[in-house]
């Protein structure tokens, strides 16, 4: 009600009648005390709320705090950082960016790059194109085992791939960063896989096996069986399993994404706009930071894929596309039909979403998968045979961001992932658009699958809870 009249009109009676009228001292009183008491409803109403709300959708542009870190089998270097930041020793920093100025300023060489030699080939691995590899992270601390052995199964030539990292917004508990410190260590150091089975062991012997492990009771045997054989013995899937990478950065920067990490908090559609955006804002800093002149592709990876064939980079890259990704699935509780279609971002536009977003306001994003947006799109996981030719292609317009691989020029020509709404979409799928728009091909590999983690939702919890009670009677019966 209050709302209202603001929202149209601040029509105080104080400031209607503020004419020059006669006003006795209690008179006086009682206005001074109705102005007070405007200016706290005007304060929690409007001015508190403004500034609250702002810092959620957006970010502060004159905050441009980030860290910098390179790893090395050695350790991690601090490389570069704002000068502002409160949590660090600006002396030591201040030391270090005047070396690094005079380094600079005085060194006795011109880097000279003809950016027709980083144009990006089919055939990039004979030909030696250098690949940048990003990963975003957040609270990601317990799929990182996961995501570091996805990354040394890799055939693509390690030597060739330049990773970067940006870890953003944890929780104040998690241990994200630390890890990616340790693992990108140990990675480069070609100890990895002997760290990562001694925690295994520890993690064994510890009998920690959280609650949340029983539903792998129930999932699809042969998926579950698959699983074991890419984990059990990684080295035996390709020679170069342990060699390092030609480098390994880090950046950690925050963006102000509030909306929770658990499954059903991040895929509510009423958040899904504010969270796309500011994912593109971390998406397109991460490649502003990263992209060098010497790299030819940018391959985007999540952290949360489970299997994934080594040669992913190749497969994607022989095709000549400029923007092409694999089919994403996850598998699911068999009670629930074994597998599923996970990412709808990546699909061919139809005429019925074309209606659609003609009815909408020009800041609506559309987002795919939920009931409010009926756009009768194929998806491109909708279009997959598990027999299918993995080779065949078919073209996109939206793409969803699992695994991108990109010619490095087309970010160099501008193409990004929109932190806005760009023909009613945003980031990974406003990005495929984006990239049609200017002229590149978009395609993706109907056939070709990758498998994302299955996280139980809470109802799947609640049913899997149900079963297991139901077991235990059984059991107690038969006694
Ligand atoms: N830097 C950064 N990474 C994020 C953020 N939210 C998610 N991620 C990472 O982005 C990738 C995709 O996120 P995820 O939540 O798995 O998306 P979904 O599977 O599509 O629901 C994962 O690697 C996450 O760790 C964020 O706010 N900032
Ligand atoms: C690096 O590798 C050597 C063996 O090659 C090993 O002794 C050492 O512990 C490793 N360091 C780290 C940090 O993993
Ligand atoms: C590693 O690559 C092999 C061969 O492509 C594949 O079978 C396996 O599932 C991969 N491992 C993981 C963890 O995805
Ligand atoms: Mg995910």
């Amino acid at each position: 009600m209050v709302l209202d009249s603001y929202g149209s009109k601040p029509q105080l009676p104080i400031f209607n009648r503020l004419t020059p009228r006669k006003l006795n001292s209690r008179g006086l009183v009682k206005r001074i005390a109705l102005l007070i008491v405007s200016l706290v409803v005007i304060y929690t109403l409007f001015i508190r709320n403004f500034f609250f709300s702002s810092s959620i959708v957006s970010h502060s542009a004159a905050d441009d705090n980030y860290e910098f870190y390179q790893a090395t089998k050695d350790g991690i270097t601090k490389q570069d950082t704002s000068a502002n930041q409160n949590d660090i020793d600006l002396a030591a920093i201040n030391d270090q960016n005047i070396q690094q100025r005079s380094d600079d300023t005085f060194a006795e060489k011109v880097e000279y790059y003809d950016l027709n030699d980083y144009r990006g080939s089919a055939d990039g691995k004979n030909q030696g194109d250098v690949v940048l590899f990003l990963m975003p992270l957040r609270n990601a601390e317990n799929v990182l085992p996961m995501a570091f052995y996805n990354l040394m199964n890799l055939t693509y030539d390690h030597s060739l791939i330049d990773i970067a990292f940006l870890v953003s917004d944890c929780s104040p508990d998690d241990r994200t960063l630390e890890t990616v410190f340790e693992y990108s260590i140990a990675l480069q150091n070609g100890t990895l896989v002997d760290k990562l089975q001694q925690e295994e062991q520890e993690k064994r012997t510890q009998n920690v096996r959280g609650s949340s492990d029983l539903y792998q009771l129930y999932m699809d045997k042969s998926y579950m069986d698959g699983v074991k054989k890419a984990y059990s013995h990684p080295e035996t899937h390709h020679k170069n399993y342990r060699q390092p990478f030609r480098s390994v950065s880090i950046f950690k920067k925050d963006f102000g994404q509030i909306i929770g990490q658990g499954f059903s908090d991040r895929h509510a559609v009423k958040v899904q706009g504010i969270r796309r955006k500011l994912m593109g804002r971390a998406r397109n800093w991460l490649t502003s930071s990263a992209l060098k002149p010497y790299h030819s592709w940018v391959y985007w990876r999540d952290v949360d894929i489970e299997t994934c064939p080594g040669d992913v980079i190749e497969e994607l890259m022989q095709h000549d596309y400029d923007v092409m990704v694999p089919n994403v699935w996850r598998p699911l509780p068999t009670f629930l039909g074994n597998e599923q279609p996970y990412d709808l971002n990546s699909w061919i536009e139809s005429d019925p979403a074309l209606e659609l977003a003609k009815g909408l306001d020009e800041d609506d994003v559309i987002v795919e998968g939920y009931a409010e947006y009926p756009t009768w799109r194929a998806h491109l996981a909708y279009i997959r045979d598990p027999n299918g030719n993995a080779k065949e292609v078919v073209d996109l317009d939206g793409v969803g961001g699992v695994s991108i691989l990109a010619r490095a020029q087309i970010f160099r020509q501008g193409v990004h992932f929109p932190a806005f709404t760009f023909l009613n979409h945003a980031e990974t799928e406003a990005f495929g658009k984006m990239a049609k728009k200017m002229g590149f091909k978009v395609g993706g590999l109907p056939h070709y699958t990758i498998w994302h983690i299955y996280e139980p939702s809470e109802d799947d919890l609640k049913k899997i809870a149900k079963l297991e009670r139901k077991k235990r009677r059984k059991g107690r019966t038969k006694e």
